[in-house]
């Protein structure tokens, strides 16, 4: 087991992240991905066994029951690489499915060493599974095992989880172009993607009434806190999910009790809050079949497969490198 990492540089990052999201002027706001550390990644996967977060399950539901179809369209050989990896849970159907034919490489692209760490235990035992895990971005590490293949060997990219919804639509597309350029023709993406679903539903699946969400959104405010020195009070923030029915996506925010001031030392900042003013956290946009397959077509790919759980509107899509 091996792992490929680049811790000190993340402080520093974290730090500038901060401190520009929470001084620019209008809405104040904090990248999601900084949501996992080992607290925040415990809490979402608390989240993901809640009954109101159906997400999860639907993503391994459709994955246990199709996996040996989607490896059957896959060329041979071909080495798996996972943006994203989290506990590595759902990824194992894939892996068994594929190991079924030949020995298979694994590389899980993860900034959370926690929940890396977590992965390796997962999937280490699997019989012709090879782990070697990246502690990096995910353009940088797809980019590192993209260069590490050998001629003819093809790659299966998983982004599964419904992550890609964190971007704008906009961004979204351009990382699929990013993706894109990494791979080669015959290589694939499959992408999980959370469907529209009824208003009701969506809110409480990001508002849960054992106030787990909450928790996870409130330690964003806990890690600055530990890792930046920050002084913020949680019990004078609150958790918020909103629907923007123009974007089609759910918004997490942290909503200021009262007027406060907070200091984050490692950032060099004083933040004002007035009364009522928000934090945006994150957003989760949901998708429609078509818009997936469309967005596949604009980014240099085609699609080789959709599948839709049932329960809970959601999508596994084949993408296929053109
Ligand atoms: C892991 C990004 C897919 O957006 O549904 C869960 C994160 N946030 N509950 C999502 C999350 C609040 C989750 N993703």
């Amino acid at each position: 087991m091996l792992t490929h990492s680049l811790p000190a540089r993340h402080v520093y990052e974290f730090a500038d992240a901060v401190r520009q999201g929470l001084t620019k002027p209008g809405q104040k706001e904090l990248p999601s991905k900084y949501l996992y550390d080992e607290v925040g990644s415990a809490l979402f996967e608390t989240i993901c066994v809640l009954p109101e977060y159906g997400l999860t399950r639907a993503d391994a539901r459709l994955l246990r029951e199709h996996s040996q179809e989607i490896v059957d369209r896959l060329p041979s050989p071909i080495q798996v690489a996972e943006l994203g990896s989290g506990s590595g849970k759902k990824t194992r159907w894939i892996l068994e499915a594929l190991s079924r034919r030949q020995k298979t490489y694994y590389y899980p692209i993860e900034i959370s060493s926690s929940a890396l760490a977590a992965c390796q235990k997962e999937l280490g035992q699997i019989d012709l599974v090879s782990i070697v895990g990246y502690e990096q971005p995910y353009l940088e590490g797809l980019r590192a095992v993209a260069e590490r293949r050998d001629d003819g060997e093809h790659l299966l990219v998983l982004f599964l989880g419904s992550t890609i919804g964190n971007f704008d639509r906009e961004a979204g597309e351009e990382f699929l172009r990013e993706v894109r350029e990494i791979l080669q023709i015959g290589d694939a993406l499959l992408l999980g993607t959370d469907l529209e679903k009824r208003v009701a539903d969506q809110l409480a699946a990001y508002d849960d009434p054992a106030g787990v969400t909450a928790a996870f959104n409130l330690n964003l405010l806990g890690r600055i806190n530990r890792e930046l020195g920050a002084n913020f009070d949680l019990s004078r923030f609150r958790h918020e999910a909103r629907w923007n029915a123009i974007d089609r996506r759910i918004e997490m925010h942290l909503r200021s009790t009262r007027r406060q001031c907070v200091e984050v030392a490692a950032a060099g900042s004083r933040v004002m809050f007035n009364e009522g003013e928000t934090i945006w956290t994150e957003s989760s946009h949901k998708y429609r079949p078509h818009e997936v397959v469309a967005m596949a077509e604009r980014t240099g790919f085609r699609c080789g497969g959709q599948w839709i759980d049932e329960e809970w509107p959601f999508a596994q899509n084949l993408l296929v490198s053109e």
